[in-house]
């Protein structure tokens, strides 16, 4: 892949264009090292075409083990260097050789993030169902079954050295009486502790929330007062993970954010998009306002506690879909998350507070929107050309006919494990 020969052809444009950007912005110092440092992790179950249960429609060449996915993920890590680690899930990616998995995530410059457990599908050789839930099973052996794995998962994580564990959990019910709700509450607080005494002291736990699907009358951890409640149950190391995609519609996601923030609950993310549901379409695709307005109350509220953006939460994509090339998708989704993380630190915080304090609506309003409306893809672009990436990574992937040597390589029928 020739970087510097697609960077020298396509510089004197951005360079126009930074100018243009500084000449009309005052650009916090800082910010290009805040841009450089910030890592969004890819998702191993992203990296083939999506599918829905109606049909799914192979691009070809997708990897056909996780050796394959880290190659992907390293491909996107070297054309933006922004995509510098990768989130497993388990059992859809077992590492069966974990010394050599890390090694191959190191020579691509990749570190693990999260890793995910899986009790909402039943593997061929468990010996009791999830049906009828895991966590809150309840048939103490099934949720035994299910803590098991989940301790399972963190040992698996360990070797790879990830630090934390994502728990999604599909439980519920699908009509009204099915199930008890307190027991299924309590039962899922008592399997998560089982769980939780197992975490490394240096691990995270991050309970996912969601409001319906697969189960569509309950879902046990429905929501963020869920999982929030519950985190606090389990102490210090649990927190809340916000997968955009899983709020009832209209929900105030960045309220949502900004008060997990305050309250020291605030765990990650799984960035997607969506118009109906639990969508998982590329970030910031429909409702780019929203994603900037989370960031707003994630850089407002990092910054009143004195975290670090890049590394204290998890940032990771939970999207794919049926009709885009997976890597593309990719890297549009890690590039909206960037301009959006751009835009929250030019908002200039000290005027929007004086807005805010004098019920000047109308100027909240505009300090906001007229962030919001400035181009920073240059800036952007500045801090990966900083990095060694590529100016337009799409571009260079298309240039290079990047998905046509991995199905040279791998197949045009290959399907890659995952939903
Ligand atoms: C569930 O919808 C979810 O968002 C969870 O994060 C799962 O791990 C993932 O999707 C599976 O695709
Ligand atoms: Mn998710
Ligand atoms: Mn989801």
């Amino acid at each position: 892949m020739n970087i510097s020969n697609h960077n020298d052809a396509l510089l004197a444009g951005h360079n126009r264009r930074l100018d243009f950007l500084k000449s009309e912005v005052n650009l916090p110092a800082g910010i290009l090292q805040k841009l450089k440092d910030f890592q969004i992790a890819i998702p191993s179950w992203a990296l083939g075409t999506g599918g829905t249960r109606f049909g799914r429609f192979s691009g070809g060449g997708e990897p056909r083990n996780l050796e394959e996915k880290i190659a992907d993920v390293g491909l996107l890590h070297a054309l933006n260097q922004s995509s510098g680690a990768i989130s497993l899930h388990i059992p859809w990616d077992i590492p069966t050789d974990p010394a050599a998995i890390r090694t191959l995530a190191a020579q691509h410059g990749l570190a693990f993030d999260a890793v995910n457990s899986n009790t909402f599908q039943d593997q061929a050789d468990q010996a009791h169902s999830y049906k009828f839930g895991s966590l809150q099973h309840v048939s103490a052996a099934t949720r035994k079954q299910a803590v098991d794995h989940n301790i399972e998962v963190i040992k698996h994580g360990v070797e790879l050295g990830s630090k934390a564990l994502t728990v999604w959990l599909s439980d519920g019910s699908c009509f009204p009486g099915q199930l008890n709700f307190r027991h299924a509450y309590e039962r899922t607080v008592d399997s998560l502790r089982e769980i939780y005494a197992a975490l490394p002291a240096d691990w995270s736990l991050y309970l996912e929330y969601k409001a319906y699907e697969p189960n569509f009358y309950s879902t046990t951890v429905g929501d963020w007062g869920a999982s929030y409640s519950m985190v606090n149950k389990l102490g210090p190391q649990a927190k809340t993970l916000v997968d955009l995609g899983h709020h009832l519609p209209n929900a105030n996601i960045e309220q949502i954010v900004s008060i997990l923030l305050m309250e020291g609950k605030l765990g990650g993310f799984h960035f997607n998009d969506s118009k109906y549901g639990d969508d998982d379409l590329t970030a910031g695709s429909i409702k780019p306002y929203q994603l900037f307005l989370i960031f707003n109350e994630l850089v407002d509220g990092m910054d009143a506690k004195g975290m670090n953006h890049a590394k204290d939460l998890g940032w990771m994509i939970d999207a794919s879909h049926n009709v885009k090339d997976p890597l593309e998708d990719l890297l549009q989704s890690v590039e909206a998350i960037q301009i959006a993380y751009a835009q929250a630190l030019l908002v200039d915080r000290k005027a929007l507070e004086a807005a805010r304090e004098a019920n000047d609506v109308v100027r909240c309003q505009e300090i906001l929107q007229a962030v919001f409306r400035t181009d920073v893809r240059a800036l952007v672009a500045q801090a990966r050309l900083e990095l060694g990436g590529a100016l337009d990574p799409i571009a260079l992937f298309r240039q290079e006919k990047m998905r046509g040597q991995l199905i040279k390589a791998r197949g045009a029928k290959t399907v890659a494990t995952g939903l």
